[in-house]
């Protein structure tokens, strides 16, 4: 049939025009220049467009055949068409593909790699000690009440500590937690002893000079079990372990203190680990750093959580104390203002 319609077309002169149409999509170099090809001969104003259009001047007999012969023409035509389309495009993408490749073996010196801060890595060498002797990690509301910062923990009324001086209060009466003590106070009044947990946590109190910043950190712990099962020894034993851990072979004592919410209470020194013992500026030439409180909980904790015939010991730490005593770190506020230049030395 395609004879035929290309003698008819011959006759009119425009079957040369659609021979060279097969030449013209199989020589188009890109996908752009196929694609004006492609309009010159399927478009609305194409050549195959204006074939059909001379379908009303063929005289009746031989219209079928006519429009036969030209439809197997532009099927043909179509084939030739998406087979060249889709080798131009295997080949774009070949040549996108080799522009774009990357060297995976490429030898990369001087990777830069993140630092964890010095106040999250202590934190962790922290909590990973106590975690190891089966405490719990517990923590709670930053915004806290009365009650649980305060009162539970046998704070009177009058305290310094509730002082507007050293607590940041918000006009409802709630607070930023001064301690992370209330995790403990939440801890035993949802669960029934024995208590065995760590809180640590920010906690904000309103100081800002050499050695205090307005938020820092803390971890505190807590003990509860029957009354036979707690000591002071054992408080005694636990800290000093975890202290010849955290700053190696150094000497420690225990010095009577006082807290509110334990009794007896403690507070914990190591021998300086800047001069050994002998007295310097770190130490005020006394030859001890205290690093921690500690002591057996107060009757009046328990009756405020509702415990009866327990005991327990408890024991607070600042974590940025720490962290500054370990890489020897000067000025606590270096810790606070980001310095990349402070980060890039603990990599
Ligand atoms: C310290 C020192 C001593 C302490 C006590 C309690 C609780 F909730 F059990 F009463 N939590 N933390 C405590 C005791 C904290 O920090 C210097």
């Amino acid at each position: 049939m395609r004879a035929y319609w290309k003698l008819k077309s011959d006759r009119d002169g425009s079957g040369i025009v659609l021979e060279n149409m097969e030449k013209k999509i199989d020589e188009a170099g890109t996908l752009e220049s196929l694609e004006k090809i492609r309009v010159e001969i399927f478009g609305k104003k194409g050549m195959l467009a204006a074939e059909f259009a001379k379908m009303k001047d063929i005289p009746g007999p031989e219209k079928k055949a006519f429009a036969e012969g030209l439809n197997r023409l532009k099927a043909q035509l179509l084939e030739r068409f998406e087979r060249r389309h889709a080798q131009l495009e295997a080949e774009e993408m070949q040549s996108r593909m080799r522009a774009e490749a990357i060297d995976v073996s490429l030898y990369a010196p001087n990777g830069v790699k993140g630092a964890l801060h010095p106040v999250k890595d202590t934190m962790d060498r922290i909590v990973d000690y106590f975690t190891a002797l089966n405490f719990s990690v517990e923590s709670g509301p930053m915004v806290e009440d009365d009650f649980h910062n305060f009162e539970a923990l046998n704070l009177p009324k009058n305290h310094p500590a509730r002082d507007m001086q050293d607590t940041f209060y918000f006009s409802d009466g709630t607070l930023l937690r001064t301690h992370t003590s209330p995790v403990q106070i939440r801890t035993m009044m949802k669960r029934k002893p024995p208590i065995r947990i760590i809180a640590p946590g920010s906690v904000f109190r309103r100081d800002y000079d050499l050695t205090h910043t307005p938020m820092f950190h803390q971890v505190e712990g807590l003990v509860v079990d029957e009354k036979a099962k707690v000591s002071f020894a054992n408080l005694k034993w636990i800290l000093t372990d975890f202290l010849h851990e955290m700053f190696g072979e150094v000497d420690i004592r225990f010095r009577p203190s006082f807290f509110p919410f334990t009794e007896p209470s403690a507070e914990v020194d190591i021998s300086c680990i800047f001069c050994g013992g002998s007295g310097c500026r770190v130490c005020s030439r006394t030859g001890w750093l205290e690093v921690l409180g500690c002591g057996v909980v107060d009757p009046n904790v328990f009756e405020a959580v509702g415990y009866e015939d327990v005991s327990g010991y408890a024991f607070g730490l600042g974590v940025e104390r720490f962290a500054m005593l370990i890489h020897h770190i000067a000025d606590l506020r270096s810790l606070f203002e980001g310095d990349i230049r402070l980060l890039e030395q603990f990599r």
